[in-house]
């Protein structure tokens, strides 16, 4: 398969969780639906899992009284996630009860009217099966239709969307990943594949480096791991080209210039082969190629140079590089916001090397942490459905027929160009690429050229808005389902806490749908399966190798909690590299073969213009993940407009003070949001965090041009987004 993919309240602990991890008692004066009280003997309790797309994939025991969700609240069985919840998560009673929820299927004409009528499921259905039908019969395949398919629910049952197109036959596919594939790529041409040391041996390290990675709003569980480990002394630095609020709890904050962490990196390794406070042994031992980079290193790396780059003085430079390479052991944490740039896979393989140099790799408090997939080994049952008989496919270059794959990171591109046959349909679930994708305009010229557009989802947004049916999904608290994290080593599942409201259904359930209708208009055209209730698809996700390692039996005893992995708490301590040299590959063959340099060296930056000449930064927000929960009520209590961040030195140049409307733009759009003057950022980039409010037309990525990434291609299909590369100019609105 391609990769797609606490208690605590006291001390320098309580300092961080008091901005980020909210009791959920300061919400429990809402009559409505969050006044439990946990000991009536009408509750009933249900374990659940976050499914969003978040490191942290809390384990949550969710209230339900005379069949209605009351509250939610974090499960202390979690070891990593131990009881707590971020907002978002304290929130799921306004999401699963919200007013604005996709009740029923709806259709739309003409396709972007707003002229919405409620339909039968039925008709849904009909409607949908009869233009698979038509289209099937008009090119002779299903290749006409597009799935679009990521991060809305990363369930393992919710594969069964990818296992509903391929019952229909071959379709087009949006493959890839716009989180990680940079690092993903670099991780596996160093080690062989991305793996993490347990987030929870992080307590055990001396030195922490946060390397481009939000923890405080992206990962906040980590926190208290952290804070565990500050209290033996260790120091924590944080390297972000803003002040987040990770970076002001920092001990040290070194704010970069964006895409120069490799010239950061390097200059460090300079200065710690100067100082000979290499772990020779353990490189030379481990890996292949470390004595020609450090002979690049010494030949064409200075300290100057390093500083000019990255805008951090030398004195800094020369600090962390001592403390780094002398107090073990020393853990890095890679974030994904680093590696959004042209050169970004390029800057994690530099940061991995700083890890081998100084025999961090493989030790308990130490590794070049970055995520994992080693508790992903399900069954995949929902999404393995044979193509019906006498099915046409696309025909790779290799002669293998099949889906034909196109990249996800730039989707309105390559849909369009598709001609033999075009694409003609969208099916989309778990996605709002009107809102997440870069380039909204040719997004909504790619959809405008659509014959028909199916949409699955819970909310209209702005990818329903330009469909033709909207199917009403289930939350997760109205399906079964199993959750496994890329950051942590906890395994847990969904139970169906409450029945499905209105009259929404599970993907699963839809492609049950589908497939009757599909069989009942022409017999053997669809193979996916028409029965099963939706604890019998969960059951078959599991098998003995995963049940093994989760220390289970049978699924059912995750009930009573979820269960960590038995795995040793150090990634690589084994020493068994997955690389074709089973070392670890400072000098990478593949990634020369795939065009890239077989060293960790530099590689250029992408620079400004003159006619756009600040950068425009769009990092993830606190309150949402991407385009869910900001548009819930508490959040827009919370935090009720969108903002843009401007340096008040820049704020000047352009006559811009604080509350001004500014418009942000550049050749390919714009958008107008309020301006807030803050020091968090430098003079030269300006900062808003992408997400969809209620209400609002708001949407960062209307100036995002769709530039890859360095790498992603040989480990998840295709590259990355260099969403952080982004140029504009502003001005007063
Ligand atoms: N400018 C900018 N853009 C970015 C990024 C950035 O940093 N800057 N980050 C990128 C990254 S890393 C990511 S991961 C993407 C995220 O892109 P997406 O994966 O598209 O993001 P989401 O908004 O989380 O989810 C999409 C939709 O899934 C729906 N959904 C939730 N649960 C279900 C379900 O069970 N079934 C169905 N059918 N639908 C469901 C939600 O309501 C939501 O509308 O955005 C990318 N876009
Ligand atoms: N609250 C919340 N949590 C989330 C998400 C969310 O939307 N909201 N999204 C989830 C998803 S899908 C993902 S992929 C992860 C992403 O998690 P993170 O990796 O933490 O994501 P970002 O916030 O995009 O980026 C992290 C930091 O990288 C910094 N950065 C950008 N460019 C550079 C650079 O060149 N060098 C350095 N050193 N730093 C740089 C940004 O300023 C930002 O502060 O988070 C997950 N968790
Ligand atoms: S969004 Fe992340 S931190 Fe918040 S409840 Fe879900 S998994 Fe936990
Ligand atoms: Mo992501």
């Amino acid at each position: 398969m391609k990769l797609s993919r606490r208690k605590f309240l006291g001390g320098a602990v309580a300092a961080v969780s008091s901005l980020t991890l909210f009791n959920f008692k300061m919400f429990t004066n809402s009559p409505s639906v969050n006044a439990a009280d946990p000991t009536s003997d009408t509750m009933k309790t249900f374990r659940n899992v976050c499914p969003r797309n978040c490191y942290d994939t809390c384990g949550t025991i969710t209230y339900v009284q005379d069949g209605i969700l009351k509250k939610v609240e974090g499960d202390p069985k979690h070891g990593y996630t131990n009881g707590k919840l971020c907002l978002k998560g304290y929130a799921y009673p306004r999401r699963v009860y919200s007013p604005d929820r996709i009740k029923y299927p709806m259709k739309q004409s003409p396709r972007g009217s707003g002229n919405w009528t409620r339909i039968s499921w039925d008709e849904a259905m009909d409607t949908i099966a009869k233009k698979i039908l038509d289209l099937k019969k008009r090119y002779g395949s299903t290749l006409p239709i597009c799935l679009d398919k990521y991060s809305g629910n990363f369930g393992i049952v919710h594969y069964g969307i990818e296992g509903t197109m391929s019952s229909l036959g071959y379709t087009t596919r949006a493959l890839g990943t716009p989180c990680w594939p940079a690092g993903i790529d670099a991780q596996t041409y160093d080690f062989g594949t991305l793996y993490n040391n347990d987030p929870e041996d992080m307590v055990n390290a001396k030195y922490i480096i946060l390397w481009g990675q939000n923890a405080a709003w992206t990962a906040i569980h980590s926190i208290p791991f952290i804070n565990k480990a500050r209290e033996h002394g260790t120091k924590l630095v944080v390297i972000d080209p803003i002040v987040t609020s990770t970076a002001s709890k920092a001990d040290l904050y070194i704010q970069i210039n964006p895409s120069t962490d490799g010239a950061l990196a390097l200059g460090m390794a300079r200065y710690i082969i100067d100082n000979n406070w290499v772990d020779w042994e353990y490189a030379r031992a481990n890996s292949i190629g470390f004595d020609e980079w450090v002979d690049y290193i010494k030949k064409d790396i200075t300290l100057d140079w390093a500083s000019e780059k990255t805008g951090v003085p030398k004195d800094i430079i020369m600090e962390i590089a001592r403390e780094y390479a002398t107090t073990k052991p020393a853990s890095m944490w890679v974030g994904y916001g680093m590696q959004r740039h042209v050169n970004g896979g390029q800057n994690v393989r530099i940061i991995d090397a700083l890890g081998v140099m100084t025999g961090n790799i493989g030790k308990s408090g130490g590794g070049v942490n970055y995520g994992h997939l080693e508790t992903w080994g399900f069954n995949y049952n929902a999404m393995t459905n044979p193509a019906p008989k006498g099915s046409k496919g696309f025909i790779s270059p290799d002669g293998k027929e099949g889906d034909r794959n196109i990249n996800m990171n730039n989707f309105a591109h390559d849909v369009s160009v598709q001609s033999d046959p075009p694409v003609k349909m969208l099916w989309i679930a778990c996605r709002n690429p009107g809102s997440q994708d870069p380039d909204t305009h040719a997004i909504e010229k790619m959809f405008a050229s659509m014959e028909f557009v199916v949409t699955v989802d819970s909310f209209f947004n702005k990818t329903v808005e330009m469909s033709d049916i909207v199917l009403p999904a289930t939350t997760h608290f109205e399906d079964w389902d199993v959750m496994a994290s890329y950051w942590h080593y906890w395994v847990g599942i969904n139970q169906r806490a409450i029945d499905p409201l209105y009259e929404s259904k599970s993907d699963v359930e839809i492609g049950i749908e589908l497939s009757k209708k599909m069989n009942a208009l022409e017999s053997g055209s669809c193979t996916f399966p028409t029965s099963g209730t939706p604890e019998e698809w969960l059951a078959k996700e599991f098998n003995p190798g995963m049940n093994q390692m989760l220390g289970i039996k049978d699924y059912k005893e995750l009930i009573d909690g979820p269960r960590k992995a038995n795995m040793p708490p150090a990634s690589w301590s084994d020493g068994k590299f997955r690389t074709p040299s089973k070392k670890i590959e400072i000098h990478s063959e593949l990634a020369k073969k795939n065009g890239l340099p077989a060293l960790p060296i530099w590689v250029e930056e992408m620079k400004n213009s003159a006619k756009y000449p600040i950068r425009f930064m769009t990092p993830h927000p606190q309150h949402a993940l991407h385009s869910q929960f900001q548009n819930l009520d508490w959040m827009m209590t919370t935090n009720p407009e969108p903002k843009v961040e401007i340096h008040p030195v820049l704020a000047a140049k352009y006559g811009i003070t604080e509350g001004n409307m500014v418009k942000v733009y550049n050749d390919l759009g714009s958008i107008t949001v309020k301006a807030h003057l803050t020091r968090t950022t430098s003079p030269n980039v300006v900062v808003s965090y992408e997400s969809w409010y209620k209400n609002s037309n708001f949407n960062v990525n209307y100036t995002l041009k769709a530039t890859p990434s360095d790498m992603g291609k040989q480990a998840t299909g295709n590259n990355g987004v260099a969403f952080h590369d982004n140029f504009v100019m502003i001005e007063k609105a």
